[in-house]
């Protein structure tokens, strides 16, 4: 059952939408109603009508049952609906039970982000691993299905019959593309490691935005690097990853890096496949998890993102960098609320940063940078050096390599430099001038 992407030039689908809830505690809020109809926006659908039903007991059948069902049907035909999505995971079994029953096609939340990410992706990277999310996905329905078959025709040995060659066939195909579409993606990766170690021997410093879809990421992204991504109100306008220099009044130069957003119930073949791209952000000095503070489900939405951060440095097998956060959109807070959130991070305990900003209106950024300055500047350390006229080659390699923050003169003439520098640099001083380090070289404050 595999999924076809959806063809621009037909004139758009009219779809209907059902957001399938079972327990009161999971019944969707607004939020989750707006964001559902966001992502059907995203797709270019019209919007015929979007529910919340509660679905008791989902049957394996249909997910849906009798009333439920019956209604759905009469409004497809109703509205005229080419197109139904269930917001929920569906089997195939269900899936295809669906189609036959509503005589038209139905996909649910992975399926309809995947559309999404596939109308979006552009550059060759983005492509490659939406293709890549995409097999993954059909593969594993693949074998459900075949599960499902093998199940059926129990016990008669050798009439495997043609399904099954066929399904085994299908899934060897896909295996196959998978295989190269993982090594084209490894090839991407490999140039990617090679921009990044080269960014880290000019010792630029990593600083990656990262959050929930919508966020306000590259908003904040463009405002501050003065670059002009696309930022846009609806889900996903990010899917690659951009790098550019950001200018920090004390440290000098940093490298800003905008991410693709992760949203809710995000299908696990799409972290995976993602993960080229979020390696930059895994491997920053340190992240900033833009929230929306003015969305009703921002705390859901942290929660989320941070699940996803950890999913994917667990599949990388390496340690989260440090994270502050980037409370934004304060600009739509009533006062009383902003001035609510204002005393939560007074009262915060120490260790952990957040800067409520507004990316469209400016506010707060003063405080953003001083906090990714703060961040980025623990572990560094200021040192003194004296120099005398005989050190240019000394004094041309601190000045090409470390960061000088003043240079002063005695009444002799000699020059003394205030450095400051990081881990590395300093293993890298000591190793190339071990002479001068002992004897020109002080701590300073
Ligand atoms: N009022 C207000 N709107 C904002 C602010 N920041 C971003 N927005 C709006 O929020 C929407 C989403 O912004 P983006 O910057 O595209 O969000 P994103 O996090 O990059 O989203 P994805 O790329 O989809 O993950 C846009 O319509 C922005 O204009 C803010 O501080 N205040
Ligand atoms: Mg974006």
């Amino acid at each position: 059952m595999t999924q076809k992407p959806i063809d621009l030039e037909q004139p758009p689908e009219t779809a209907g939408i059902i957001i399938p809830w079972t327990q009161v505690a999971d019944r969707p809020g607004n939020e989750r109603l707006e964001e559902t109809s966001g992502l059907v926006e995203a797709l270019g659908c019209e919007l015929a009508f979007l529910r919340a039903e509660q679905v008791r007991k989902p049957t394996p059948g249909y997910l849906l049952s009798g009333g439920l069902l019956d209604r759905l049907a009469e409004d497809v035909k109703g509205f005229d609906c080419s197109m139904v999505i269930i917001d929920a995971s569906l089997s195939p079994i269900q899936q295809r039970n669906l189609e036959n029953r509503l005589g038209v096609k139905v996909i649910d939340r992975t399926g309809l982000i995947l559309e999404i990410f596939g109308l979006r992706a552009r550059t060759k990277e983005g492509r490659l691993q939406v293709e890549l999310a995409r097999l993954l996905y059909e593969r594993s329905r693949l074998v459900r299905t075949w599960t499902h078959l093998e199940r059926q025709r129990g016990g008669r040995g050798f009439l495997g019959g043609p399904g099954e060659t066929q399904l085994e066939a299908d899934k060897r195909m896909i295996d196959r593309a998978v295989g190269r579409l993982r090594s084209d993606l490894e090839d991407v990766k490999r140039t990617r490691r090679v921009q990044r170690e080269g960014r880290k021997r000019r010792d630029s410093r990593v600083v990656a935005l990262v959050g929930y879809t919508n966020a306000g990421k590259s908003t904040l992204f463009n405002r501050l690097t003065g670059a002009n991504v696309m930022a846009k109100d609806m889900p996903f306008a990010t899917l690659d990853t951009t790098i550019r220099k950001l200018d920090l009044p004390v440290i000098g130069e940093a490298s800003l890096v905008d991410t693709v957003g992760f949203i809710s119930d995000l299908p696990t073949h799409l972290v995976d496949s993602f993960r080229a791209t979020l390696e930059e952000a895994l491997e920053a000095d340190l992240l900033i998890h833009v929230r929306d503070r003015s969305s009703e489900a921002d705390e859901e939405q942290k929660r989320d993102v941070l699940h996803v951060l950890n999913q994917l440095a667990e599949l990388e097998n390496v340690d989260l960098p440090p994270m502050i956060e980037a409370w934004n959109k304060i600009d739509l807070l009533p006062e009383f609320v902003r001035e609510g959130l204002i005393a939560e991070l007074t009262e915060r305990r120490e260790g952990h940063i957040a800067v409520p900003v507004s990316a469209i209106t400016g506010e707060g950024f003063p405080d953003l940078i001083e906090a990714i300055e703060h961040m980025l500047d623990e572990g560094r350390a200021r040192v003194r050096v004296k120099l005398t006229n005989k050190d240019g080659a000394f004094r041309a390699w601190l000045y090409e390599n470390t960061q000088v923050e003043e240079e002063t003169y005695s009444e002799t003439g000699e020059a003394r430099l205030i450095l400051s520098l990081t881990r590395d640099e300093f293993g890298r001083l000591a190793a190339r001038f071990p002479a001068e380090l002992s004897a020109q070289i002080e701590k300073a404050d």
